[in-house]
């Protein structure tokens, strides 16, 4: 058991009003059943316990959203090479449209005040969710920027050139930062996107890398993006590099603090812990670590945004496909009631 969060936000005008946008999509990369992951996740309770436990007042329409309206016509969304690419991006429009859908409706829940909590759906929906709470921070709070904590195994910084894919779940992070623009070759891929939305390199602080292809470390260090890899976390301890990265953002002891969008990949745990996720990569967070991570965001009252993304229930890792998929939405479920102020003592 646990009571309500008492840590006051900052950036937000209640600290118990929480929008919900269920985001049953799978099209920015090619593994089907991560779209069955918000449904999964509801009916394992999380909702109760956001509800009940953490006393939440919960805005969300019931529904699991499959986008159908804003899917192309089958057949016509079709493979998009840009110039120079090494693979064609795969569903542009599909995951174009979905992510301006899902942006508009996180800023409708970011706009009201509300901290947004999105359940995907694979790491490509950060593009909308992201896109819509820096678009109402800016309102809100006199053009102010926020800040980006991004949890992942993977960097998903590669463009639509340097993507040795074309997975677009690979590139939110790109797309965000202005690092990729909409392409030549069809301008209205992502020509939504618009400065409102974007995120400062500056302000990304990325925790649990260990899978970044070369092009992405040039990318980050063309434009200093601060990053902690597993390597780090072994070095100095969780603890010291969540100090570090809050640091970086400002929002650490003393400092003057800014809006936080944490996105989370379930990935970033060690597959021994979620194994049910699509690009799963060994020597991972341990559920603490990935708890911690989560636990102090939230104590910095500055969170107004969380997605939780890429787990997979079909998915079985190397055990049976139903104990790994419970085990990796019982670790989901954990980070997210950790970031929504759940602790171990009072
Ligand atoms: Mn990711």
């Amino acid at each position: 058991m646990t009571a309500p969060s008492t840590i006051a936000t900052k950036f937000l005008p209640a600290k118990d009003q929480l929008g919900l946008v269920a985001v049953g999509f799978s099209g920015g990369q090619c593994k089907s059943g991560v779209d069955a992951a918000p449904s999964a996740l509801i009916e394992s309770g999380l909702l109760a316990d956001i509800q009940e436990t953490l006393e939440y007042t919960l805005y969300h329409d019931g529904v699991v959203h499959g986008y159908a309206k804003h899917l192309p016509v089958p057949g016509t969304d079709l493979p998009l090479r840009t110039a120079g690419a090494k693979a064609p991006m795969i569903n542009p429009i599909a995951v174009s449209s979905v992510t301006h859908a899902l942006c508009d409706q996180v800023y409708e829940h970011a706009s009201k005040g509300r901290l947004v909590l999105t359940l995907g759906g694979d790491h490509s929906i950060a593009i909308g969710s992201v896109a819509g709470t820096a678009k109402a921070i800016r309102e809100r709070h006199n053009g102010s920027e926020m800040a980006l904590v991004w949890v992942d195994a993977h960097a998903d910084i590669n463009t639509p050139e340097s993507s040795g894919s074309g997975n677009i779940h690979g590139m939110p992070v790109s797309f965000l930062t202005g690092i990729a623009r909409p392409p030549k070759e069809n301008p209205d891929v992502f020509g939504w996107i618009k400065d409102e939305h974007r995120v400062n390199p500056s302000k990304i602080v990325y925790i649990g890398l260990r899978d970044v292809d070369i092009p992405e470390k040039k990318i980050l260090k063309d434009h200093g993006i601060r990053a902690f890899s597993m390597h780090d976390i072994d070095k100095h301890g969780i603890g010291k590099v969540m100090d570090m990265a809050l640091d970086h953002i400002n929002c650490g002891p003393g400092q003057e603090g800014m809006p936080i969008h944490l996105s989370f990949d379930v990935d970033a745990l060690d597959p021994y812990v979620a194994p049910s996720t699509g690009t799963p990569v060994r020597g991972g967070l341990t559920l603490r670590e990935g708890d911690f991570i989560c636990e102090v965001i939230h104590e910095t009252g500055y969170l107004v945004a969380m997605d939780l993304v890429e787990v997979n229930p079909a998915l079985s890792g190397d055990g049976p496909e139903s104990i790994s998929a419970r085990e990796t939405i019982r670790a989901g479920c954990s980070l997210v009631r950790c970031a929504l102020g759940e602790c171990l003592l009072g």
